[in-house]
């Protein structure tokens, strides 16, 4: 088996999980310190953010994603080997210039507009992120969930060993084999709006000028490649919300026994992406959706998890038990 590039594993250390926070600085901040504070005393050893670090929720909030990123970035530098970040769907993106909106709000251009002369570092960065933690507890964490392409072996090998390149040069491949005027011109016709409008509307492209001008095409060609549309599954999975508790169920146990392969049994998977209660609910009783950030309904609940990855969980009430709120004093 080709080695696993996108699955971090973890057999012993404290490890607090943060899930998304989505552009807001003070809360990241709030984290990022408390993990210090109890990484120098030596009591906790691992930080794992879970993904979907930027992209503000609605337009009028302050919107600190790249100055999150940046930092995180530093923050893997100052304490090596201590802090993962795994890629989320706000992030993925990112990467393969696809637009990502929900009803009126256009997540990306900001972003991109943002980016300037760090964009090649934070695109690289987001290219490296592993998607899947596994611990000797047996508790594995993922940005969103299980999805049901993962039951399939192929696919659960393909995404757990995972090559961005390959679909890079696939795409490239396809604008060199073409006209790109008449691609864009294509584009144009199929959106009913002239592509220079839509490039500026997703991506922020200022004009021809720009060397982004046709990343947006690059995008659409990107987003028809099968690797890209399983990893777009992974990461935008809406678990029992989109096949129903009892598939979910089915997918979940599915992936638990994939993530188990010649390490300790996983029993239970930890993610966020989703809104959640009071900060953190159950689902089909071996996943443990918890909400950092904006996903905590109220945001006050906000929970991150912290826990001894070199201690087996016994049962989801115990891994509820380590359930903690950064506004306690
Ligand atoms: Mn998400």
């Amino acid at each position: 088996m080709d080695e696993w590039n996108r699955v971090v594993t973890l057999p012993e250390g404290a490890a607090m999980v943060v899930t998304d926070l989505h552009g807001d600085w003070d809360l990241y901040r709030r984290y990022r310190d408390h993990f210090i504070v109890r990484h120098t005393a030596g009591d906790v050893q691992h930080l794992i953010f879970t993904g979907d670090l930027i992209h503000a929720h609605a337009a009028n909030m302050d919107d600190q994603s790249l100055q999150i990123v940046l930092d995180v970035m530093q923050l893997q530098t100052t304490y090596p080997g201590a802090v993962i970040v795994l890629l989320g769907n706000h992030e993925m993106v990112h990467i393969y210039h696809v637009p990502l909106s929900r009803g009126s709000r256009v997540y990306t251009p900001a972003f991109e507009a943002a980016l300037g002369d760090y964009r090649e570092s934070v695109l690289s960065f987001f290219r490296t992120l592993p998607f899947f933690v596994r611990t000797g507890a047996g508790v594995s964490i993922t940005h969103a969930g299980a999805a049901a392409a993962l039951t399939v072996d192929d696919n659960a090998a393909q995404v757990f060993s995972f090559h961005h390149h390959h679909i890079f040069e696939r795409v490239n491949e396809i604008l060199r084999a073409n006209d790109i005027e008449r691609l864009r011109q294509g584009y144009a016709r199929f959106a009913g709006v002239p592509y220079d409008v839509q490039a500026a509307r997703y991506l922020a492209v200022s004009g021809r000028d720009d060397p982004r001008y046709d990343e947006l095409l690059w995008g659409v060609y990107a987003g028809t490649d099968p690797a890209f549309e399983l990893l777009w599954d992974v990461l935008f999975t809406r678990c029992e919300k989109e096949y129903g508790k009892g598939d979910y169920g089915i997918f979940l146990n599915a992936l638990l026994v994939k993530l188990s392969h010649r390490f300790e049994p996983q029993q239970f998977l930890v993610a966020g992406h989703m809104p959640a209660a009071k900060g953190a609910q159950v689902v089909a009783r071996r996943h443990l959706r918890v909400a950092s950030g904006a996903h905590a309904k109220p945001p006050a609940s906000a929970q991150y998890l912290l826990f001894d990855a070199g201690k087996p969980v016994p049962s989801m009430e115990r891994l509820k038990k380590h359930l903690h709120s950064i506004f306690e004093a």
